[in-house]
């Protein structure tokens, strides 16, 4: 059973979003041109369905429109995490105030480590990245709290890229997207592939909602792959967005 979602938390991004980590050579963001995008990307995810809970920006943290690294809401619980790097502790609390009335609240405690990029669900299972954000004491603590309220999860360990959804995103039935150097790892076997090539690696970070898959623009092969999958994509220009590192996930906490 694919779970629905019906909401989304974004924060809209505050004008030293420049001044956040980025490890990326593309250039400063241009701020207007990121506020424009986070406009359309906040237009299409109500077009898909969802009704919005807009942030106003967070000067403390240039970070803080990444929310999706903040927490994992699922139907029964909200985890809220603690952020691997540590120039982005603080976001997390200003999420959990949003959280608290929607979820019963759970939490990563010290030295657990957890981003919320590095967690992907696929029906009933977390797959959690153990990354250089995403530490093994952060696993296992997720792992117990999962455990808890019925989910199964297991890890997946990364070194090639940010967060575990840099390189992998569940679509539904049994379709996965995923670069084409990681499909064979053995936690992904038994999925329908759709791989993304050495190319277009970026697009990877794609996200379904409600029939309709948001693409990053520009990647006319995974596109391709999956309108021929009969997917409806809505292409999304995030060129500021990941000049930081960031992509279409972590814009969102979608529950
Ligand atoms: C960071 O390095 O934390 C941010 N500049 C980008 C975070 C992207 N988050 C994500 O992919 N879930």
């Amino acid at each position: 059973m694919i779970y629905t979602t019906n909401k989304a938390i974004v924060r809209i991004p505050g004008e030293n979003f420049g001044q956040g980590i980025t490890t990326s050579d593309l250039g400063k963001p241009n701020y207007h041109l990121a506020l424009e995008q986070h406009h359309t990307y906040c237009e299409s995810l109500k077009e898909c369905g969802l009704e919005l809970i807009v942030l106003e920006p967070d000067l403390d943290f240039p970070d803080s429109t990444f929310v999706e690294d903040t927490a994992i809401v699922t139907e029964r619980c909200a985890i809220i995490t603690r952020p691997g790097d540590k120039r982005r502790r603080g976001e997390e609390e200003r999420i959990k105030k949003e959280l608290s009335g929607h979820r019963k609240i759970e939490a990563i405690y010290e030295p657990g480590t957890v981003d919320g990029g590095d967690i992907l669900r696929v029906k009933e299972h977390f797959y959690i990245g153990l990354s250089a954000r995403t530490n093994s004491e952060g696993v296992n603590q997720l792992g117990d709290i999962l455990r808890k309220y019925a989910y199964s999860s297991s890890m997946v360990q990364i070194d090639k890229m940010l967060h575990l959804k840099s390189g992998v995103n569940f679509l539904d039935q049994n379709n996965l997207v995923i670069w084409e150097e990681l499909k064979h790892l053995p936690a992904f076997k038994g999925f329908n592939i759709i791989s993304v090539i050495s190319g277009e690696k970026y697009a990877a970070n794609c996200l379904l909602i409600n029939n309709r898959v948001l693409l990053p623009a520009g990647f006319p092969d995974i596109k391709e792959k999956l309108e021929a999958r009969k997917y409806q994509v809505l292409e999304l220009d995030v060129s500021e967005f990941e000049k930081m590192d960031g992509g279409l996930t972590c814009l969102s906490i979608r529950f």
